[in-house]
């Protein structure tokens, strides 16, 4: 199915952007024996990126709002549509010139997630999903991983930063996940984990406290690839909540399962 002028324009737009990314991530190793860290650099290339991103989608789609993580909501005099941006999802990764970070772009219509675009700019893969028309990556059709057993599946996690709430939960939770899967993966960027098992390179994923920019993209990506997106422990929206598990329609409770036990284990 040909892409949407949506979908069009936001491809043109990450793909502007990811150029000054490609760029900035080859300069970060000369930064990386500097005493002072990457930190501020790290920083400028995420407010640039997304500053190409909001000029660009503007361009096109003037009366768009937009929901960004460096800039935050900017409302349009269009209400039913805004874009959803995470310029950099995965900044450590970046900083420490890993390559596993990606820029992510969704769109929003009427608080429904109806295009998404995650591309790792160093790989070169893009992913791209539209709702009710299947989920891609470079212009392959994806399907999430038809595994059913829970002791086969790969399950990607993410770890709370230092010092942030939740800490005794999700150690009681990887203990468990553990025990019962074939492994778990932190790879560092949600985007990514959630385009991985849209990819069915990942049977599951799961991760709390992330934001709407984190999720956007991917809830849709995993979605149109057929597999499933959950909150943790209710039946809410994950975008709200911050809370996912993405798995196929075998895999997700059972995973949940797995967290809810863990609740009991440390007792809350
Ligand atoms: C990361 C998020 C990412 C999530 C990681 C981590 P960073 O933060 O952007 O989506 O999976 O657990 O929280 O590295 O960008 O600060």
């Amino acid at each position: 199915m040909a892409a949407s002028p949506s979908m069009t324009i936001m491809i043109a737009a990450v793909r502007k952007a990811a150029r000054g990314v490609q760029r900035d991530f080859g300069e970060l190793s000369n930064l990386q024996v500097s005493v002072k860290g990457p930190g501020d650099y790290v920083t400028a290339a995420d407010k640039r990126c997304e500053k190409v991103l909001r000029t660009e989608l503007e361009k096109a789609r003037p009366g768009y709002g937009f929901l960004m993580e460096e800039s935050g909501a900017v409302k349009g005099s269009d209400p039913d549509h805004r874009f959803i941006i995470d310029p950099i999802d995965g900044t450590t990764n970046f900083m420490h010139s890993l390559p596993l970070f990606a820029i992510s772009v969704a769109l929003e219509r009427k608080n429904e997630i109806v295009a998404a675009v995650t591309y790792n700019p160093i790989s070169d893969e893009l992913f791209t999903a539209e709702k009710g028309a299947g989920a891609f990556l470079n212009n392959k059709r994806l399907r999430v991983a038809n595994r059913t057993d829970i002791h086969e599946a790969l399950v990607g996690c993410g770890i709370p930063h230092r010092g942030s709430e939740g800490q005794a939960e999700h150690r009681a939770e990887l203990a468990l996940l553990q025990a019962k899967t074939i492994g778990l993966r932190r790879l560092g960027s949600a985007t990514l984990d959630l385009a991985f098992v849209a990819a069915g390179r990942l049977d599951a994923f799961w991760e709390r406290n992330l934001h709407p920019w984190d999720l956007a993209a991917g809830v849709l990506l995993v979605r149109e690839a057929g597999g499933f997106t959950s909150d943790c422990d209710t039946d809410a929206n994950p975008l709200q909540t911050g809370n996912i598990i993405a798995a196929n329609a075998d895999l997700l409770p059972l995973i949940k399962k797995e967290l809810a036990a863990a609740k009991k284990v440390i007792g809350a």
